[in-house]
């Protein structure tokens, strides 16, 4: 049965939560009504990685999250944090945190995957090109799956030479990081190649702007966040008939949904 994660955002300026979640006692409440609407893990960021986006300080990151792990990790919840940072992850492990869920797949800071293998916690590889304030600029592909699982590979690779054995890894194509438009319809179509390399496969699609482009073809209604749930939704379930262990989505609710009625279509019941 594939997963659901949630989605904690610590950050001021996420695209989709816009800070509303700043505090963290709004972000624990938040944490805690995404667990009551089904969520199995908490991912829990504090550094936005929307295209665009500055890097901030891992200092001031760890002040943001460091609490809500704690007192969502406290709860029982499987907390996940979303970091690039060495140091970040090690303090969220020690929080309570069990996965480190790294976008850059380790790349980004050269003391993370070691740290990791240290910590003993499980590891979200994801594929990544660059920072994303430049993201788009490595967004040049022959066979994007074949070369996304290939770095994919190589990234898993890394993650063993640093001690990380595969089964506390989790790889992850990286839906719109490094990707434009078709690319990630393109990656979607391939993940069933990505499963077959064998560690878990989690997959974020959630409110993406790919998402969002294709509902805005044709039709001059606005997409509002409402239709971009219904089609995370959607894809969540078209990730999970792919292999996918896990789904990371802001709407536990719908994806949830989803999820339950195309398990109930393919076993001919509740
Ligand atoms: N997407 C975002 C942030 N973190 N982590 C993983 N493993 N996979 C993703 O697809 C992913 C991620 C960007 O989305 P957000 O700003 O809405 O959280």
């Amino acid at each position: 049965m594939t997963l659901v994660m949630g989605i904690v955002n610590v950050t001021p300026d996420s695209f989709s939560d816009g800070g509303r979640y700043l505090d963290a006692e709004a972000a624990i409440a938040h944490g805690r009504a995404l667990r009551a609407a089904g969520a199995d893990l908490l991912d829990v960021g504090g550094e936005s990685t929307r295209p665009g986006a500055q890097r901030i300080d891992p200092l001031r990151e760890s002040e943001r999250v460091l609490p809500v792990i704690a007192a969502l990790a406290g709860d029982g919840a499987i907390v996940s944090v979303d970091t690039m940072n060495a140091s970040t992850a090690i303090a969220a492990v020690d929080a309570g945190a069990r996965i480190v869920n790294d976008v850059s797949g380790g790349l980004a800071d050269p003391g993370m995957l070691a740290a990791v293998a240290a910590s003993g916690a499980d590891v979200v590889l994801q594929h990544w090109r660059g920072p994303s304030d430049d993201m788009y600029a490595q967004a040049e592909y022959g066979d994007v799956e074949a070369e996304l699982a290939a770095e994919l590979e190589e990234r898993m690779a890394a993650a063993g030479r640093a001690g990380i054995s595969p089964d506390r890894v989790i790889l992850d194509p990286g839906i719109g990081f490094g990707k434009r438009g078709d690319q990630n319809w393109q990656t979607l179509r391939g993940l069933e190649r990505i499963v077959a390399i064998g560690p878990r496969v989690l997959v974020g699609t959630s409110r993406k702007r790919f998402l969002a482009e294709l509902l805005a073809t044709g039709v001059p209604a606005e997409v509002t966040e409402a239709r971009r749930d219904l089609a995370t939704a959607v894809t969540s379930v078209l990730a999970a008939r792919a292999g996918a262990w896990a789904v990371r989505v802001h709407d536990v609710a719908a994806t949830r949904d989803a999820l339950a009625v195309a398990r109930a279509w393919e076993r001919g019941g509740a």
